[in-house]
C-alpha cells in the first residue's frame, strides 16, 4: 500500500494492518520487505554484527551458526532494529519446535487453556494431541486437539494479561536453553550479559493476527526483545512511536529472528497475517528438508524423534510458532517495593486472534479484527475473553 495513499493524522499503522489482513481480494505483497533475499530492497542494509559472539561451538549447543556465517539486516529508518534471516544449523530449527509443542506448555508454565480448563486437563497436551496428528488426516473436518487449541504459553517471570505486567509473585524457572539461545544472539548483536527473564509463545493458525500493540511491561527497555519463528511465514508491521506512523511490512519466515533494540523497542507493530511458506522453505511441509531431525553436531540439543517430528510436522502445516524472549529488570535490579504505578502495561498487547469466520471454540473471543487492530485504548478485558 503506498505510503501517499494515507492521509495525515490518520491511524496509518491500522489502515495498513487492515490491508494486509484483507481476505478479499487478498492484498499485494509487493512492497514487502523479504530479507530472505537479501539486500534486494534499498532499505535494507547489511550489518556486521559481533563476529566472535557465537563461535561453532557455542553456536551448535543451542542450534545456531557461528555468528560470522550469519546474514544480519538493518532496515533504513529504524535504529536497533535487527533482522537475522535463519541463523540455524540445518536441522536444528526441529529442536526448538518440539520445546514449544511439548516442552514449555508443561507445568509450571502458563498457557490459555489453564484460564477456563481443569487443571487435569492441561497436564500434557502433547500427550492428548500426539496420537490424533499422528494419524493421518481423516478428509473431513475433525475437532481440534488441545494443541492446536493453544495460542499462548508464558514463561519465567509469567506476563499478566490482565493487569498487562510481571510480577516477582509469579515466577518459576525459565528453560536454561532458551536462556543460552538467546543470550548468544544478543550478545552478538551488541548486548551481552542479556539475561531471559521472560518469554512469551504465541500460536498463530493460518487465520490468526496479532493486534497492534507496544512491548513496554519490562521493567529495563535498555535491553533488547528478541523474537524466534518457526514454520508458516507472516507479514510484520513494524511501524513508529505513534499510531500515525505508517509501518513498514515484511516477510518472516521459518528460522527468522528479529532483534528490538534502542530506538526501535517501543515501536508499535504487529502481525496481521500468516501466510503459506514458500515450497522448499524450512516447514512442517518439506518432509525431509532442513527443518528434519537435527544433526549430530547439535549435540547439545535433544535429538527429535521421528514420532515427534511427524507430530510437529502435522502441527506446522497451518501453524506459526513465535517465541519472544525478554529481560524484565535491569541487571542487578528487582521489582520495586511495593509494587508502584509506575509499571508501564503493554498497549493493546493481546495474544493472536483468529478471524471471526472459524467458530470453532464456542468461548472464544469473537472480536472482529477491526476491533483487535483499531483501538489505542489500553484492554481491561478478561484474559481468558480473548483466548481460546
Ligand atoms: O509473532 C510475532 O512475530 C510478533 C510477536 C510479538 O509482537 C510479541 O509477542 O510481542
Amino acid at each position: 500500500m503506498a505510503t501517499s495513499m494515507l492521509e495525515s493524522g490518520e491511524d496509518a499503522f491500522k489502515k495498513i494492518f487492515k490491508f494486509y489482513k484483507r481476505r478479499n481480494p487478498p492484498p499485494d505483497y509487493s512492497e514487502v520487505i523479504d530479507f530472505s533475499k537479501g539486500t534486494q530492497s534499498d532499505k535494507v542494509f547489511p550489518l556486521k554484527l559481533d563476529s566472535a559472539a557465537v563461535s561453532a561451538v557455542d553456536g551448535s549447543m543451542v542450534g545456531l551458526r557461528p555468528s560470522v556465517e550469519w546474514s544480519a539486516y538493518s532496515l533504513q529508518g529504524f535504529p536497533g532494529f535487527i533482522f537475522i534471516s535463519d541463523p540455524f544449523l540445518g536441522g536444528a530449527q526441529s529442536f526448538w519446535v518440539r520445546q514449544a509443542l511439548k516442552s514449555y506448555p508443561q507445568k509450571p508454565n502458563v498457557c490459555n487453556l489453564d484460564l477456563h480448563m481443569d487443571p487435569s486437563h492441561t497436564q500434557d497436551l502433547w500427550a492428548q494431541s500426539a496420537d490424533s496428528l499422528r494419524a493421518p488426516p481423516a478428509g473431513k473436518r475433525e475437532p481440534k486437539t488441545v494443541l492446536e487449541r493453544l495460542r499462548w504459553v508464558t514463561l519465567g517471570y509469567h506476563y499478566n494479561w490482565e493487569t498487562k505486567t510481571y510480577s516477582a509473585h509469579h515466577v518459576t524457572p525459565f528453560p536454561a536453553e532458551l536462556h543460552l539461545l538467546a543470550n548468544q544472539v544478543a550478545s552478538a548483536c551488541g548486548f551481552p550479559g542479556f539475561n531471559a527473564q521472560a518469554g512469551i509463545l504465541n500460536y498463530y493458525r493460518s487465520d490468526s493476527s496479532l493486534g497492534i500493540h507496544v512491548d513496554q511491561s519490562e521493567l529495563d527497555h535498555s535491553r533488547p526483545l528478541l523474537s524466534f519463528s518457526f514454520g508458516q511465514s507472516a507479514i510484520f508491521l513494524l511501524g513508529g512511536l505513534q499510531r500515525q506512523d505508517p509501518p513498514t511490512a515484511m516477510f518472516v519466515h521459518s528460522g527468522d529472528v528479529m532483534v528490538m533494540s534502542g530506538p526501535s523497542r517501543l515501536l508499535y507493530h504487529a502481525v496481521p497475517r500468516i501466510i503459506a511458506a514458500a515450497p522448499g522453505r524450512p516447514t512442517a511441509d518439506s518432509g525431509g528438508g532442513p527443518l528434519g531431525p537435527p544433526p549430530e553436531y547439535s549435540s547439545a540439543l535433544e535429538p527429535v524423534s521421528e514420532q515427534d517430528w511427524t507430530v510437529c510436522c502435522r502441527y506446522l502445516s497451518g501453524s506459526r510458532i513465535n517465541m519472544t524472549v525478554r529481560q524484565v529488570l535491569g541487571p542487578g535490579k528487582n521489582f520495586p517495593e511495593p509494587p508502584t504505578e509506575e509499571v508501564h502495561p503493554d498497549q493493546d498487547y493481546n495474544p493472536p486472534q483468529e478471524s471471526p469466520t472459524e467458530q470453532v471454540h464456542p468461548d472464544q473471543d469473537h472480536q472482529s479484527p477491526q476491533d483487535g487492530a483499531s483501538s489505542n485504548k489500553k484492554r481491561k478485558q478478561e484474559p481468558s475473553a480473548c483466548l481460546d
